[in-house]
C-alpha cells in the first residue's frame, strides 16, 4: 500500500554504516594513519608472508616511497587446496619484524577464529578477505575486537550484501571499518574479476566509511594495475592495496599481478598528478 514516496525515504536495512544516521565522513586510524582523510592511503607489499628477505626487502622500498602500511599474508584462503597456505604464526614474526624495523602498520588476513586471535595479537589492521565476507561468525568475532577492519567485498556480493556484512561488524561493537573494492565475477574473463569503479561513489552515497580499491585482484596482471589504481583514485578512493614482489617470477602466489619494486616506485609517483588534480594528497 505505500507509495512511491515512501518507498524511496524508506531507511536501509544497515543503520550504523549508513550515511542517513551519520552524514559526515568516517575517519578510521590505524596508528598515524588516517583511511578517510584528505590523503589518499597506499598500502604495499606482497600477496603473501613467502620468507624474512622477501618481506623485508619489499617493506624497505614500500616505505622508501612514503607507503606506511604493509600488507602480506600469512594465512592465504587458495582456490586449491594444493597451492601454498601461508606461514601461519611464523609469518605474523616476519611482518612484525618488519613494522619495528621500520615504522610500519601491517595489515594481514584472519582466516577462521584460530588465526583472527594471532592476527589481532601481531597485527595492526585485520583484513576479511572476498571470500570470508559472508562468514558471519567471522564477522561477528572481529566486531568484539578494537581492531581497525580491511572487509574486503566478495567476490560475487552487492553493494547491499557488503554493506550488510560491514553492519555485522558495527553491530558487534567495532565501528573501525574500512571497504575494499576488489573486483567482482563477470563474464569477462580476459580480467581476473571486474573492477567495479561505480562501486565507490554508490559506497561514498550510501555509507560514512571509507573505500580503498585493489586493482591487483581486480585485474589480476601487473600492467593493467597501475591504469586502474589511477582511476580509483580519480573516482574517489580512500586509498589503494597493491601487491608488490621483489622477484615476481618466483612469487608463490599472486606473481603474475605483483608489480615489481621498480613498477612500484613508477606507479606511486604517476598517482600524484592525479591526488592533486582531485585536490588530495598522497
Ligand atoms: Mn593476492
Amino acid at each position: 500500500m505505500s507509495s512511491v514516496g515512501q518507498l524511496s525515504s524508506e531507511p536501509r536495512p544497515y543503520k550504523l554504516v549508513s550515511r542517513v544516521f551519520h552524514p559526515e565522513d568516517s575517519i578510521i586510524r590505524v596508528g598515524a594513519v588516517e583511511f578517510g582523510g584528505p590523503r589518499i592511503v597506499v598500502i604495499a607489499g606482497p600477496c603473501a608472508v613467502e620468507s624474512r628477505t622477501q618481506v623485508l626487502q619489499s617493506a624497505a622500498c614500500v616505505r622508501e616511497t612514503g607507503v606506511s602500511v604493509l600488507r602480506g599474508g600469512a594465512y592465504k584462503p587458495r582456490t586449491s587446496p594444493y597451492s601454498f597456505q601461508g606461514l601461519g604464526r611464523e609469518g605474523l614474526k616476519i611482518l612484525d619484524e618488519a613494522r619495528q624495523q621500520l615504522g610500519l602498520m601491517v595489515v594481514t588476513e584472519a582466516v577462521d577464529h584460530e588465526s583472527l586471535e594471532l592476527v589481532a595479537e601481531w597485527a595492526d589492521m585485520v583484513q576479511i578477505g572476498a571470500r570470508n565476507m559472508q562468514n558471519f561468525s567471522l564477522l561477528k568475532a572481529v566486531g568484539s575486537t578494537k581492531k581497525p577492519i580491511l572487509l574486503k567485498r566478495g567476490l560475487a556480493a552487492t553493494i547491499d550484501e557488503w554493506l550488510m556484512a560491514a553492519e555485522y561488524i558495527a553491530a558487534h561493537g567495532n565501528p573501525n571499518i574500512v571497504l575494499c573494492e576488489r573486483g567482482i565475477r563477470t563474464y569477462e574473463g580476459k580480467t581476473r574479476n571486474t573492477l567495479d569503479l561505480s562501486a565507490i561513489p554508490v559506497v561514498k552515497q550510501l555509507s560514512h566509511l571509507p573505500i580503498i580499491v585493489d586493482p591487483s585482484h581486480a585485474t589480476g596482471h601487473w600492467s593493467w594495475v597501475a591504469p586502474m589504481a589511477r582511476a580509483g583514485v580519480a573516482a574517489g578512493a580512500d586509498g589503494l592495496i597493491i601487491e608488490v614482489h621483489p622477484n615476481p617470477q618466483e612469487a608463490l602466489s599472486d606473481g603474475s599481478q605483483s608489480l615489481t619494486l621498480v613498477h612500484f616506485r613508477e606507479l606511486v609517483e604517476s598517482l600524484r598528478p592525479v591526488t592533486h588534480a582531485i585536490g588530495r594528497q598522497l
